[in-house]
């Protein structure tokens, strides 16, 4: 507790700020975190111990967020996000106003939780390319240094790398081992899966990929390496030290919600040509062409789910084992309706609010559920059952034996313990080279929706309750009413509105058959909140 005490009044709480741990950790501008990275290091450790010593992940980064933000999050001993009650315990702690306030509420959590205090405990933690990052992981250092716990710096890093990391380090020496638990070993993982998979198939075309100016550009370009000439990376937009440069005018979320080129590409993109974008922190990824005309397309996290459920789907069979594998689809209400309309003619799918853990939790009840959100976040997960049949099974033909191998290399090739855009990409044009297929061919598997986001800022967000994965409201009352009467004005009419998790906006969604109609269904729908 003294250490705890003298630690923690070198880091006090700024006092009119409120912290919440949101479906995206804490996340707010960088120079306000310093109290909060203080106490997610003790966090951090006490879950740890809550764990028998399990090694817990924090990674810190704000994402797709502007430059100033920065933020952190939890991960759990397999990889995954934090476990959802841990999330009130993490604003609890992150509020207490005075280092007296913080030993207390420390006390009763400890307490409450059943917490043996004298059990070891381990962190491994990284950051992403922003300014703010290292003051930050200073804070948390001190943090996991007072609870006592010992830790392992992985440096400069992506989100995907953290979370592969963490279940890596707990998995060592058992029969579930993830993989060497280093930066190499992930990069190794992946492409030698990856060569296997498109070992014998016609050359890929070299891929563009917008690195967002931020983290993930050290990777791409370090897996450029490891892949050789089976794919030629070209990184454009690394400029990880440009103060500004980061997120700014491309990215995985400006091509989402511009729907439109990073202007940075206009000159590097040639017609008939597809590339991708990544998200600062690297866990998010859009694809997208220009076709002949050297006219833009974009393909999203839907598109990305179509193709790769389609042909994990096709695997199984080829294989002989879609009796006992079976492949589901996890969407949000942002998936377009072209897209769940293609996919739930196909197999099955579930809409879920949004946010990651909602989609990982899902899918984890298929025996391989394919999960993205419409923004490019998302992965392939395969149950323990179904890796348990797949490492037994014979196959009786050569046929069989072809398509189980492909399935395995796929195991291996995703990472399944969150979306992963590098990952996500070697899928892609994984699938892509199987089928032959251009960005084109690719794009008309099914045709989107035209479809308008807009926010909107509220008076108190908190007001505006949602069911139905967010598909209905039912606070402020009579809302849902004028947007059903609205939507039914419209030919394939959808539209929904729902409270950010991340921002301090109502965020409204609508689609129809054609662009002039989806934009004014959106905005009169804005109308009825504001
Ligand atoms: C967070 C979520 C992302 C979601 C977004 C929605 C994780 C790791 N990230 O960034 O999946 O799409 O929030 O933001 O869960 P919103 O609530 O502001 O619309
Ligand atoms: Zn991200």
């Amino acid at each position: 507790v003294h250490a705890i005490r003298t630690l923690s009044d070198q880091h006090p709480k700024p006092s009119h700020i409120h912290f919440q741990y949101g479906t995206a950790g804490f996340r707010t501008k960088g120079d306000t975190l310093d109290s909060v990275m203080f106490r997610v290091g003790i966090l951090a450790g006490l879950r740890s111990k809550k764990w028998d010593g399990k090694t817990i992940g924090v990674m810190v980064t704000a994402s797709h967020n502007p430059e100033p933000d920065n933020g952190v999050k939890l991960v759990d001993p397999r990889g995954e996000m934090l476990e959802t009650s841990w999330e009130a315990h993490a604003t609890a702690l992150a509020n207490a106003q005075s280092t007296d306030e913080f030993i207390a509420a420390l006390d009763t959590f400890t307490t409450t939780m059943k917490i043996d205090l004298s059990k070891p405990a381990k962190v491994v933690y990284a950051r992403d390319t922003r300014p703010s990052g290292p003051a930050l992981v200073a804070a948390l250092e001190d943090g996991i240094k007072a609870i006592g716990a010992e830790e392992r710096d992985a440096g400069v890093t992506t989100t995907p790398v953290l979370h592969y990391l963490v279940r890596a380090i707990n998995t060592k020496g058992t029969k579930e081992e993830y993989g060497d638990d280093s930066e190499e070993g992930y990069l190794r993982k992946l492409s030698t899966a990856f060569n296997k998979l498109v070992a014998g198939k016609p050359s890929i075309p070299p891929l563009v990929v917008d690195c967002a100016n931020g983290v993930g550009a050290k990777l791409a370009k370090e897996l450029a390496e490891y892949l050789g000439d089976t794919l030629q990376l070209i990184p454009v937009n690394t400029s990880t030290t440009t103060p500004g440069a980061l997120n700014n005018a491309c990215g995985a979320d400006f091509v989402k919600t511009q729907q439109t080129l990073p202007p940075s590409l206009t000159s590097v993109l040639k017609p008939g040509q597809r590339a991708c974008s990544l998200d600062g922190d690297a866990d998010r990824l859009m694809y997208y062409y220009l076709d002949d005309r050297g006219q833009f397309h974009m393909l999203d996290g839907d598109k990305i789910a179509a193709l790769s459920a389609a042909f994990i789907g096709e695997l199984t069979k080829s294989a002989g084992l879609d009796s006992q594998i079976k492949v589901g689809i996890v969407q949000t209400a942002y998936a377009n309706g072209g897209s769940t309309k293609y996919l739930s003619e196909r197999l099955p799918v579930k809409c879920v609010p949004t946010g990651v853990k909602h989609l990982h939790h899902a899918a984890e009840k298929f025996d391989v559920g394919v999960y993205f959100e419409a923004n490019g976040h998302g992965t392939v997960i395969f149950s323990p059952q179904s890796l348990e049949i797949i490492s037994a099974y014979q196959p009786s033909t050569p046929a069989q034996s072809t398509a189980l191998n492909h399935l395995i290399n796929l195991t291996e090739v995703i990472n399944q313990t969150v979306g992963d855009a590098l990952s996500d990409m070697l899928m892609v044009e994984a699938v892509l080279a199987h089928k032959s297929y251009s960005g084109e061919e690719w794009d008309s598997l099914y045709v989107d929706l035209p479809n308008r986001l807009v926010k909107v800022v509220v008076a108190d967000r908190n007001i505006f309750k949602t069911e139905d994965a967010e598909r209905r409201l039912v606070s402020p009352p009579g809302i849902q009413a004028k947007i059903d009467e609205l939507v039914r004005r419209y030919e394939g009419g959808r539209a929904f509105v729902r409270p950010s998790g991340t921002e301090d906006v109502v965020r409204v969604y609508a689609e129809a058959t054609v662009r002039t109609q989806a934009d004014e269904l959106a905005y009169r729908v804005a109308g009825l909140v504001y």
